[in-house]
């Protein structure tokens, strides 16, 4: 076979940008779905950050969007297609339900569709998420766990979840669901608890503010890095058969030391910076995520391979260079 090409959506994303890279260096041709924005500067901040910005090719689209969608498919006629994008942030699912099941539900069926109708050879991955476990049925979730999600984001990447098994069961489709933990970078969002926490740090360090507001510091999630997740989802479509796997660390650590961590590095403590705000809670919590990676470590031969405390490090130092650097991110 030639140059294999990969259509990526949600490439302006966390992941997307991971995934890019991962791909442009295995000798892919990356194309991204890119959703029109008035802010067409900034973008693709973050795959210009990472490198990439320039060596991939954007087409205008929405996951909402059907017909466009199939078009793009028509155009790129990709090999491997990653549906990345979602309206990804928990908290803000309360507040646009709806949206939410359009965007990250709906949407992931239109991509299903899409591909049956124009491209059924590719292969599919979808960004299935550890959230939909939720109000958890078991103290280590594995592939076999039940689910039980408690936000309107994670019932939507349910049915998102549970179409993609349909389709590689209805239509042979060579469609994969990872089960991702959270994983991490200094390209998350800086809305997530991590990257709020690193970048307060950096800007306490640096005398640009004082205090940080945050949440339900009790919650305890399995983090790991984005760099680590992404190959799990590549080597999912390399396999000859497709499959669901969990991806995790296997360790699962509290909000309040992920903080502790942070400030620790740069020689603070987080009690005489760190207030409490119910602003950040949620209606209804996740309390703990554990997973159990045995699965994508037996199959897939994956395994993370970046540690938490180097995670915090990097985290913490990047924030800090692009503070002092006055760059958008
Ligand atoms: P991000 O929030 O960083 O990226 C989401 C991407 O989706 C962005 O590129 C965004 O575009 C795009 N997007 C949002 N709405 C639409 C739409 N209507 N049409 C087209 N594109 C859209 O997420 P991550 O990179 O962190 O995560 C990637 C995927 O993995 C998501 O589906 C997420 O739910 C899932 N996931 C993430 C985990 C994590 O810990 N990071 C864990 C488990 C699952 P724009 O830049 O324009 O906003
Ligand atoms: P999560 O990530 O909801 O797990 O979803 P987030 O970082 O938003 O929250 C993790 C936990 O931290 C607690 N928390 C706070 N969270 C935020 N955002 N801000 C705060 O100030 C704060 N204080 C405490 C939260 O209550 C929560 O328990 C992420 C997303 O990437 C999803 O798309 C993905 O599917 C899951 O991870 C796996």
């Amino acid at each position: 076979m030639g140059t294999k090409r990969a259509l990526i959506t949600g490439v302006t994303g966390q992941d997307g940008a991971y995934l890019s890279k991962l791909l442009l260096d295995q000798g892919y041709e990356v194309h991204g779905l890119l959703r029109r924005s008035a802010s067409a500067d900034v973008i693709d901040a973050r795959l210009k950050w990472i490198g990439v910005a320039g060596k991939i090719t954007l087409h205008d689209g929405n996951l909402t969007d059907l017909s466009g969608l199939i078009r793009v498919i028509q155009e790129v006629r990709p090999h491997e297609v990653y549906n990345l994008a979602a309206q990804s942030f928990v908290k803000s699912s309360w507040q646009q339900p709806l949206l939410t099941g359009n965007v990250t539900g709906m949407g992931a069926a239109n991509m299903l569709e899409a591909v049956r109708i124009a491209a059924p050879e590719s292969r599919f991955y979808q960004a299935s998420s550890s959230e939909m476990y939720g109000l958890i049925q078991e103290p280590i979730q594995s592939e076999t766990t039940p689910f039980y999600p408690r936000s309107p984001y994670a019932a939507a990447k349910l049915y998102a979840h549970w179409m993609t098994v349909n389709y590689r069961e209805s239509f042979g489709f060579h469609a994969s669901s990872g089960i991702l933990f959270n994983h991490e970078s200094p390209l998350r969002g800086i809305e997530f608890v991590t990257r709020k926490i690193t970048d307060g740090v950096a800007r306490i360090k640096l005398g640009m503010q004082d205090k940080l507001a945050l949440g339900n510091l009790d919650a305890t999630r399995d983090w790991g890095h984005a760099r680590d997740y992404v190959k799990a989802m590549w080597l999912m479509l390399q396999q000859d058969t497709p499959d669901d796997y969990v991806v995790a660390t296997g360790r699962t650590t509290p909000v309040r030391e992920f903080c502790e961590l942070a400030f620790a590095h740069v020689g603070l403590k987080m009690e005489n910076h760190v207030v409490v705000d119910e602003r950040y809670l949620r209606p209804a919590e996740v309390d703990v995520l554990h997973g159990n990676p045995a699965k994508a470590k037996q199959k897939l031969g994956w395994v993370a391979e970046t540690s938490l405390e180097q995670l915090v490090a990097e985290m913490v130092e990047a924030d800090l260079v692009r503070l002092k650097r006055q760059e958008h991110l």
